[in-house]
């Protein structure tokens, strides 16, 4: 991806743990890389089309003077997250700061924290088999756009499903939705599993009825076992009341291990019924 570099802005301000630096204040460097695709200002010569590096320089400055942390990693942390939630276009943000005059008493050229943080796209599987299950996906839907830090950008439609596994229970209302997030996929896990809470979810019986269930279906390409964490989904791939949701969404999308499409995964499912 195409690049526009911030190299050594300077900036005085108040960050440190010590309460003299807080008092006093110092000379902070802070360096950026703006990962974006600059080919349309690069064809247009018109800065309307492009991130305007001196507006973001001004932004980082103000942001820098007017916050104050104790970590140099909580400067760079929300002053990324800043940066993503407003400047449009910008996908990803290297942020390096360094103090070159901090006060530890030994001589070192300078201390410094650098950060990558960057936009995610996770695909959700919504369902429901208890009590108003249209409103328990809504109102999941809307919970979730109106975190910062997350952006809905895509929902399927919902479909009344047949109860896979454990049968004896309701049937279903099942859907999926597109998600734009700054999230780490464990803190997208423990976001689902608060907004589950909230619907009065109990978990007792295994695959058992529940108000509302939200899996992560996809998160970029990555794949990720961990204790509490299986990314893609385990079973997406057998499950049509996941792939025909998706399917609607992104029938394109590869999954990382089958490396087949939905539409595939979907076609080999029905040929298999
Ligand atoms: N979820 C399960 C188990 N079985 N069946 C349908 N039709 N829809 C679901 O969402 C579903 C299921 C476990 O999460
Ligand atoms: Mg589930
Ligand atoms: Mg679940």
């Amino acid at each position: 991806m195409d690049t526009i570099h911030i190299n050594n802005l300077v900036v005085f301000a108040n960050h440190g743990v010590y309460p003299e630096e807080k008092r006093l204040g110092q000379k902070f460097l802070l360096s950026a890389i703006l990962y974006t695709d600059t080919r349309v200002a690069g064809k247009s010569d018109a800065l309307s089309d492009a991130i305007n590096y001196g507006e973001v320089s001004g932004f980082i400055k103000r942001f820098m003077e007017e916050n104050t942390f104790d970590l140099l990693e909580a400067v760079v942390e929300r002053l990324a997250e800043e940066m993503l939630l407003s400047i449009p276009n910008l996908f990803k943000v290297n942020l390096k700061i360094s103090k070159p005059w901090a006060p530890i008493g030994i001589l070192v050229d300078d201390v410094a924290v650098e950060i990558e943080r960057q936009w995610h796209e996770a695909f959700i599987a919504l369902g429901s088999n208890m009590g108003d299950k249209k409103q328990h996906l809504d109102l999941a839907v809307r919970t979730l756009g109106e975190i910062k830090g997350c952006v809905v950008e895509e929902v399927s439609s919902f479909m009344m499903t047949k109860p896979y596994g454990y049968t004896n229970q309701e049937d279903f209302l099942n859907g999926c939705l597109k998600l734009r997030t700054l999230f780490t996929p464990l803190e997208l896990l423990d976001t689902l599993q608060e907004i589950e809470q909230q619907a009065k979810r109990e978990r007792t019986i295994h695959w058992g009825p529940r108000t509302l269930d939200l899996d992560i279906l996809l998160y970029d390409d990555l794949i990720l076992d961990s204790e509490r964490l299986h990314i893609p989904h385990v079973e997406m791939h057998k499950r049509d009341f996941v792939l025909k949701p998706m399917a609607e969404l992104a029938p394109y999308k590869r999954h990382p291990i089958k490396m087949q499409t939905i539409q595939e995964l979907l076609e080999a499912l029905n040929e298999n019924e």
